[in-house]
């Protein structure tokens, strides 16, 4: 059968790419930290995990199908290889996949993320590449297909494809359909501040999704899945009530509960440096002086502390003033 070549086709014929469709989103910081896989391939998690998607820091992603041999992929300017290339032109393999097409894609990608500040992109870049592939894939998805789609990127940019609170469900099913963020609450329902402490800019030598796989070498590991529903159940009531110091208790509990896990791993796991600790004694020492602030440590060294905007200068200054700590960011 021979059919007329599509606008499509004339295109690839003379080497054109699509015109590239461009999205952006933003980093997220887990409240509920997500912490070991009950699916490998699908990124499917073992607990569900709430998140606040972060104001100002976030990635822009292009895309356009056609036009190329093999993908190529562009980070900041830079032509990327090696395992980053792999993971994005794998991701483009879902796309073309649910999209039912074939064409290689260039795929340019620009963050306002500063590096080595522990809030990876990661979460905003495949959140911003599932937007942009499937639209340029023709592909329409709602929110819920976006996120299952950004998941399979990253686990934690699930939660990205939202605005504001977010909760990511666990969910059930093996193909992982239920297993999307859902909105807690919006970006304006309450405004609060998140103070970063960055202890080392050092590359971490372990990245979250190795650490994720070597939780399960710790006896703790059982206990940190039993424990989540109850974590969960906690934070959402504490958004509901806007209620910090509810909030940033819980997190802090998530977060150390998190490390606890790769403490007691073999061989163990510690993320931590010294300002580290420093930091989490510094936090404390401000609620004990009557300011309301409560840390959260992700797979790295940084310190987050999370508090009303009124005290966020204090905030800022008391950790910028604690030994070891290279620069605060607010
Ligand atoms: C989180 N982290 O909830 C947790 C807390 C780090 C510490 O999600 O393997 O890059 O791509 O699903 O999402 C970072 O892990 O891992 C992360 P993959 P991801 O934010």
């Amino acid at each position: 059968m021979v059919r007329e070549p599509s606008q499509r086709d004339r295109r690839q014929a003379a080497g054109m790419a699509a015109p590239a469709t461009s999205a952006r989103a933003n980093v997220n910081l887990a409240l509920v930290k997500y912490w070991g896989k009950r699916d490998r391939a699908l990124n499917l998690p073992a607990t569900g995990s709430i998140s606040l998607t972060l104001d100002g820091l976030s990635v822009e992603a292009s895309v356009a199908f056609g036009g190329a041999e093999a993908d190529r992929v562009e980070i900041d300017g830079v032509e990327a290889g090696g395992d980053e290339a792999v993971r994005v032109a794998r991701f483009l393999d879902v796309v073309r996949t649910e999209a039912g097409r074939r064409e290689r894609a260039l795929v340019a990608t620009r963050s306002t993320v500063p590096r080595g500040i522990g809030l990876a992109s990661s979460a905003a870049a495949f959140a911003a590449l599932a937007l942009a592939a499937s639209r340029a894939a023709g592909l329409a998805l709602d929110p819920s297909a976006l996120s299952a789609l950004a998941r399979r990127g990253s686990g934690s940019a699930a939660r990205s494809v939202l605005g504001g609170f977010v909760e990511w469900r666990r969910g059930e099913r093996a193909d992982g359909r239920d297993s999307v963020a859902e909105p807690l609450a919006p970006p304006d329902f309450w405004d609060l501040r998140v103070v970063v402490a960055v202890t080392s800019s050092a590359p971490k030598a372990v990245s979250s999704r190795a650490g994720m796989e070597h939780a399960a070498t710790s006896p703790f590991y059982p206990a940190w899945v039993a424990g989540a529903e109850a974590d969960l159940a906690e934070a959402r009531a504490a958004i509901r009530a806007r209620d910090l110091e509810a909030l940033g208790l819980v997190a802090e509990h998530s977060a150390l509960e998190m490390h606890a896990v790769g403490l007691a791993a073999r061989p163990p796991l510690v993320y931590w440096r010294a300002a580290t600790v420093e930091c989490m004694h510094r936090v404390w020492a401000l609620r004990a002086e009557g300011t309301p602030a409560f840390a959260t440590i992700d797979a790295g060294p940084q310190v987050k502390a999370l508090c009303g905007t009124a005290d966020a200068s204090r905030v800022a200054e008391a950790l910028g003033a604690v030994a070891g700590v290279e620069r605060v960011l607010v």
